[in-house]
């Protein structure tokens, strides 16, 4: 017999999900493939919706493909204490005792895989049935995993297929934005989403409400990026993702809406929208984190010392992925080897950007300049 086990948070699944299953299905020739969503400890900050919500939505999203092999495992969310890897192997071995495990993840997981509880009684029980999105991060994996696991090189199958890489976290930004999904997930999962108010921010509603479809586009590319630099950075990533969320809610707003907001002094017009819109994140929504209110005020301009949230709604508001002018990709590869030096190459883009233009500079993009690029133009932290 042969057993699959994918493991994930499937929050929520998406259609990718379902064709990866259907492909292992087909490839391994698997007798059975159970998908196990997975129980996030209580101390993990960023929290998937409850476990029946998710094991529901995959089993929706199961029952738009006819390969009964394929069923969903409650064995983790059900269990006493933590879940491991190994002990869900140990569990379906001890079902199918004799039955040629796979464990399937992406290549992403496989470079952390040698850090997991038990790697190597995983190794004992199971093969590893590796998907990835290009042959070059698979390669880089794999050289990790052999780095600290020598002589498992047969421990891994490579899955030939790769299909379009969809991350969770993406899909869950959209449906947050109220942004149509379609693409990437199944009608029944979707409505059974908003039947049940999953997902629902009420102060994405309001962003929602006050910007254009093409902004809203904008802020989804902000809020995915600024949640990967967060996460990368080990700041917190439900920050990030709530000052990237609001940081152009005030974008088609217009002052005198708001009596008791006060401008300040020679304010280029671009600029207004960043004190308008902490304005509004404050006295509107009732954010009171000062670090996101700040995020906010100096998304446009910048300023001298910022704090790590400040520089990363800045950085993901010019880099997202919808910003398409010539720098960008250097740019973004600056911020990806330091995110530091990448910030400041992008405040000094900035500068000579506006420069060019004949525009206005405000006095707290250039003190930001200074501060970060010296006068030989080179960056500095
Ligand atoms: O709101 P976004 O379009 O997503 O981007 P943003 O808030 O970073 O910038 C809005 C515009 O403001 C952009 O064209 C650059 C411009 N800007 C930034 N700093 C200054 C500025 N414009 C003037 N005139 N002066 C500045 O100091
Ligand atoms: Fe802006
Ligand atoms: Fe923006």
């Amino acid at each position: 017999m042969k057993i699959g086990i994918y493991g994930g948070s499937f929050d929520p699944p998406h259609i990718e999900h379902i064709n990866l299953c259907v492909n292992a299905v087909k490839s391994l020739n698997l007798d059975r493939l159970f998908i196990v969503p997975a129980k996030i400890p209580p101390h993990k900050k960023v929290q998937p919706i409850s476990g029946e919500y998710r094991l529901e939505m995959v089993k929706l999203a199961l029952s738009n493909v006819d390969v009964p092999q394929i069923t969903v495992s409650d064995f983790e969310l059900n269990s006493a204490g933590k879940s491991y890897t190994y002990l869900t192997i140990e569990h379906f071995k001890s079902l199918y005792k004799d039955a040629q495990i796979y464990f399937l993840m992406g290549t992403d997981m496989l470079e952390n895989f040698p850090t997991w509880k038990e790697p190597k009684a995983i190794l004992n029980m199971a093969k590893l049935y590796v998907f990835g999105r290009d042959g070059e991060s698979m390669e880089r994996a794999k050289q990790v995993f052999l780095n600290a696991l020598p002589d498992r090189l047969n421990s891994l199958v490579f899955a030939n297929f790769s299909g379009k890489m969809v991350s969770s976290t993406h899909v869950r930004h959209m449906l947050t934005l109220g942004l149509d999904a379609k693409e990437f997930l199944y009608q029944n999962v979707i409505d059974y989403i908003k039947s049940n108010n999953l997902y629902f921010c009420e102060k994405a509603e309001f962003v929602k409400k006050s910007l254009s479809i093409s902004r809203l586009t904008h802020t989804l590319g902000v809020m995915d990026l600024a949640k990967a630099y967060a996460k990368k950075l080990g700041e917190d990533e439900n920050k990030a993702v709530l000052a990237a969320m609001l940081h152009d809610v005030a974008k088609y707003m217009d002052k005198n809406d708001f009596p008791s907001f006060t401008l300040p002094l020679d304010v280029p017009k671009p600029v207004i929208h960043q004190y308008l819109g902490a304005y509004v994140a404050e006295h509107v929504l009732g954010v009171t984190d000062i670090d996101i209110l700040n995020a906010i005020r100096y998304h446009t301009t910048g300023r001298s010392n910022m704090s790590r949230l400040e520089k990363i709604v800045f950085t993901a508001d010019l880099l997202e992925v919808g910003r398409t002018y010539d720098e960008a990709p250097i740019l973004r590869e600056a911020v990806d080897k330091d995110f530091d030096a990448g910030f400041s190459l992008s405040v000094k883009r900035l500068l000579n950007y506006l420069t060019k233009q004949g525009q206005p500079i405000y006095y707290l993009t250039k003190e930001c300049y200074n501060y970060y690029v010296n006068e030989n133009g080179n960056t500095k932290n």
